[in-house]
């Protein structure tokens, strides 16, 4: 019997002991049921563990083998996928968070084809069950890995051969029903090979169809099946393609729009894409509201010094705080939460490394959480907005955006008695007081 207690030997479960503690295995500042703006802290961050980067990963990276010693990767086949499972499971616990997130060959033992597929995929939903079961530990989504198989390498939705199409289609198909059946939240599409390597072996027109082909398919099996969560797309600009289809909020709400796909699908926005995008994620959630396709957060950070998405974890209290307050001035989640697509280092190879990791990022939450809830109940910052705009909600401003014409506008002006007078931003002092509360 594989011990997966044995591996997190030393490591009680987590709990909160405030701000002056010392311990390093303790919360500083995500205390669960404290109330922030009338909820539950809990509530507002619905954090999730992801499957993948925490207990699929062995520190492999493009210029050396894995340096993690994972007891359960030494296993084979359906052996290690139930060690994986119920270490997983005791790491959740100890955690003490509501979510996971997984994909469908995170969980699975290994499958050369389509029919091992199904068999492996199929076998592992009554163990996850049974472990859902045992420790209230919640889905907050399940996905299909439709970009790591090499049938996938020109992509799966996008693909040239149709046969490939047919597989992707097969395993969202089985992710979706069991994503359901488990009673996850959301369902998760991330284009991972979805654009393409170069134009010169790439007819766009068609690729895009095919995606809004497979997003329909999508959008119509969870109707039949009565999923009720939202799809979400999760955007990013690039990598492991040149070019990925669905580049940040503003390009997938382009194409949700032309697919007429906006009542079923959102977006779950990672921070690292939106910075290989050239976004600031607070620009990124912003957007989403605006466009009214906000769904979920992939907490993580890159590093400005390299291109890549090194998916550590988000520690950067005003980059949080400024994405947090968005968050929650439109409402925050509905169905979404804060899953963290993060890892460790590559060198970070003790199982106390994941719990510092999640640790640290989940405190560095909570206090944008706080801060935020500081700087909306200190009211300046909402105060001035109000104002800025209110010239809009004036007699002018609503007669432009409702009645004029550009004729009646213009003879206005031109009449005499319009002379707008330059007002100041007030950047600066909007940035010191962020910066009052973080
Ligand atoms: C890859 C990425 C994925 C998705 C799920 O950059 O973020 O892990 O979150 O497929
Ligand atoms: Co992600």
């Amino acid at each position: 019997m594989f011990d997966a207690a044995g591996f997190y030997d030393g490591i009680d479960p987590i709990s909160y002991e405030g701000p002056d503690t010392d311990n390093p295995l303790a919360y500083r500042h995500y205390d669960a049921d404290r109330l922030v703006l009338g909820k539950r802290m809990e509530d507002h961050l619905r954090p999730s563990a992801c499957y993948w980067h925490t207990f699929c990963w062995d520190g492999f990276d493009v210029f050396g083998a894995g340096t993690f010693n994972r007891p359960w990767h030494a296993l084979e086949g359906q052996a290690m996928a139930e060690a994986k499972l119920e270490i997983a499971f005791e790491f959740f616990t100890r955690l003490g968070w509501p979510f996971f997130a997984f994909h469908d060959v995170d969980v699975m033992a290994p499958a050369e084809n389509m029919v091992e597929h199904t068999e492996n995929f199929a076998r592992i939903l009554d163990p996850i069950q049974a472990q859902m079961e045992r420790t209230g530990v919640k889905l907050l989504w399940g996905t299909a890995n439709v970009f790591s198989h090499p049938r996938y390498m020109a992509g799966a939705s996008t693909n040239p051969d149709p046969e490939v199409f047919a597989c992707a289609a097969t395993q969202i198909r089985q992710a979706l029903e069991a994503t359901h059946r488990l009673g996850g939240e959301n369902y998760v599409l991330w284009g991972g090979r979805e654009g393409y390597d170069t134009l010169l072996n790439t007819d766009t027109t068609r690729e895009l169809d095919q995606l809004g082909r497979m997003l329909s398919l999508a959008v119509e099996h969870k109707h039949k099946i009565g999923f009720k969560g939202p799809l979400l797309i999760e955007p990013k600009p690039h990598e492991p393609t040149k070019h990925q289809y669905d580049r940040d909020t503003q390009t997938v709400y382009g194409f949700l729009s032309r697919y007429d796909l906006l009542d079923d699908v959102k977006v779950n926005l990672e921070t690292n894409h939106a910075t290989l995008a050239g976004n600031s994620m607070d620009h990124e959630i912003a957007m989403a509201f605006t466009h009214g396709i906000f769904g979920s957060v992939d907490a993580n950070r890159g590093d400005p010094q390299n291109g890549w998405d090194t998916d550590q974890f988000w520690m950067e209290p005003l980059d949080i705080t400024r994405s947090m307050i968005h968050i929650v001035k439109n409402g925050g989640f509905k169905t979404g939460g804060f899953n963290f697509d993060s890892k460790v280092r590559r060198q970070s190879i003790d199982a106390s490394d994941l719990f510092y990791g999640h640790i640290g990022g989940v405190d560095a939450l909570a206090r944008g959480l706080l801060a935020a809830e500081a700087m909306l109940n200190d009211g300046t910052y909402e105060a001035f907005l109000k104002d800025r705009y209110a010239g809009w909600d004036d007699q002018l401003g609503k007669w432009i955006m409702q009645d004029a014409s550009l004729e009646q506008i213009a003879a206005k002006v031109e009449a005499g008695g319009i002379d707008p007078q330059p007002r100041s931003g007030r950047q600066e002092m909007l940035e010191n007081l962020l910066n009052r509360f973080v």
